[in-house]
């Protein structure tokens, strides 16, 4: 995971601009509405795990108990969803995706997170790096609510919440970009939500 560097990521996310409303959006204030494509899975904490798979040198896996055992951060974001509403100062606790993918040795590029229910969605590997992105089991002081993805779900703030996949259980590495459920059907390939890139073409 060397080649990425820290200082290039750190600027552009600082470009991006860490707070305020993206053009489109609207606040939503105290509302957190529920997005699902499907009905909500159930996954007991016994049969949970998280794997790392795909172009890496050996797949890493952690059940629920060795998740709860690697070091946490408590995260402050505002997130953005592609309907429009924007809700700021959303407060998660989970594990950073760069101590995640520290078990592993890659040189893919990509990402395509998967789901319980059969989800799933595409991020550049840079994206998801340098305290970018959590993968998050409580929201707001409690244990995530199943219809926000709990167990656990993916947080990656600086994209539109579709990327932040509910009920996530891995993730898949790639040297190639395949494109996850929302992207298949028209949403844009990246989804940042500051240049408004809503719908493939924007
Ligand atoms: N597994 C899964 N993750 C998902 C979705 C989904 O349908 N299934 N919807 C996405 C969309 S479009 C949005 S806006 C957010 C909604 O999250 P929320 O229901 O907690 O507001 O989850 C994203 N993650
Ligand atoms: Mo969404």
């Amino acid at each position: 995971m060397g080649f990425v560097s820290r200082g290039f990521v750190g600027r552009r996310e600082a470009d991006h601009g860490a707070s305020g409303l993206p053009p489109g959006q609207y606040d939503i204030g105290g509302g957190f509405p529920v997005l699902s494509a499907g009905p909500t899975p159930r996954t007991s904490m016994e049969e949970w795990d998280f794997t790392i798979t795909g172009e890496v040198s050996a797949r890493a896996r952690f059940t629920w108990q060795e998740f709860q055992q690697l070091p946490r951060e408590d995260v402050t974001v505002d997130i953005h969803c592609v309907t429009k509403w924007s809700k700021f100062g959303t407060t998660w606790s989970g594990v950073s995706l760069d101590t995640l993918l520290d078990t592993v040795e890659t040189s893919a590029d990509y990402v395509l997170a998967f789901c319980d229910g059969g989800y799933t969605t595409n991020i550049p590997l840079e994206d998801v790096v340098d305290g970018r992105a959590w993968v998050v089991d409580r929201y707001d002081g409690e244990p995530l609510a199943a219809e926000h993805g709990g167990p656990a779900r993916l947080l990656v703030p600086h994209l539109y919440f579709w990327k932040s996949a509910k009920w996530v259980r891995g993730l898949q590495l790639s040297s190639t970009e395949e494109p996850g459920f929302w992207e298949t059907l028209g949403y844009h390939i990246y989804g940042d939500p500051w240049r408004e890139q809503r719908y493939a073409g924007d």
